[in-house]
């Protein structure tokens, strides 16, 4: 008798190994950075947004899901990036009007060294982009998930509450926790966030292992696809 082990997680296969359609983040090209908000392209695009302490692991998701290795520069030193960075992703289709969408990356939170004059100049630029921006179709929030759900995290998915705005939330280095640890904290944060809003989602993610980078994908190209 031969007993079937169940799938083992491990990195993804090569789109094209499975016949699958090519990833279209992995055509992301920086497009600009952003010190205010008057500096940000007025058009229609599309845009999805990532947001997260600094540290959380924000730099290293953005590479995997664009399955580049420095597209968003893995800092060593948090707090420094206090820029609005756009990358565009063309995401292909008939319609030449509706090829683009962007990936932003926000400026971390939560970094307690940072002075208070840099405190306030990121809560103007990244409220007021997460509050005020017409092209966001959505907010990615990173969270470690050895210290999910912060206050800054809770703040941000107010604003996004407040405003209709959908979020996703990657609950990264799952890598760091075991199988049953990573799954009990998951089922405990995803409580918390469906009381603050139920149509708000949450998932494991590792870039480490390589592992959850297609569920956010998803999530994405919904969000980018939807019309402005
Ligand atoms: N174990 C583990 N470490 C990670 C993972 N993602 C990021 N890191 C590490 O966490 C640190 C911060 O990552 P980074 O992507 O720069 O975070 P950011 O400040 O949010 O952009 C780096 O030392 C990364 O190597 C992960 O999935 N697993
Ligand atoms: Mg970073």
């Amino acid at each position: 008798m031969t007993a079937s082990l169940p799938p083992q997680p491990g990195p993804e296969p090569a789109a094209s190994a499975r016949g699958t359609p090519p990833n279209p983040f992995a055509q992301s090209r920086f497009l600009l950075s952003a010190a205010k908000l008057p500096q940000l392209p007025q058009d229609q695009v599309p845009e999805a947004a990532f947001v997260g302490r600094s540290n959380a692991g924000k730099s290293s998701a953005l590479n995997l899901i664009c399955q580049r290795k420095q597209l968003a520069r893995v800092s060593k030193t948090p707090g420094r990036t206090q820029l609005i960075n756009l990358f565009e992703v063309p995401l292909g289709g008939p319609d030449p009007a509706a090829l683009q969408g962007r990936l932003v990356d926000l400026p971390g939170y939560g970094f307690a060294q940072v002075p208070l004059e840099v405190r306030r100049n990121w809560g103007a630029l990244v409220g007021g982009f997460v509050e005020q921006r017409a092209n966001l179709r959505g907010l990615v929030v990173v969270m470690d998930i050895r210290h999910p759900m912060t206050d800054l995290d809770l703040q941000m998915l107010g604003w996004c509450e407040a405003r209709g705005l959908a979020a996703h939330v990657l609950l990264t280095k799952a890598d760091k926790l075991g199988h049953g640890a990573a799954k009990s904290t998951l089922l405990k944060a995803q409580a918390e966030l469906r009381a603050i809003d139920p149509e708000m989602t949450m998932q494991l993610f590792s870039a480490h292992a390589q592992s959850g980078a297609e569920t956010v994908r998803a999530v994405l190209e919904g969000w980018l696809n939807r019309a402005v």
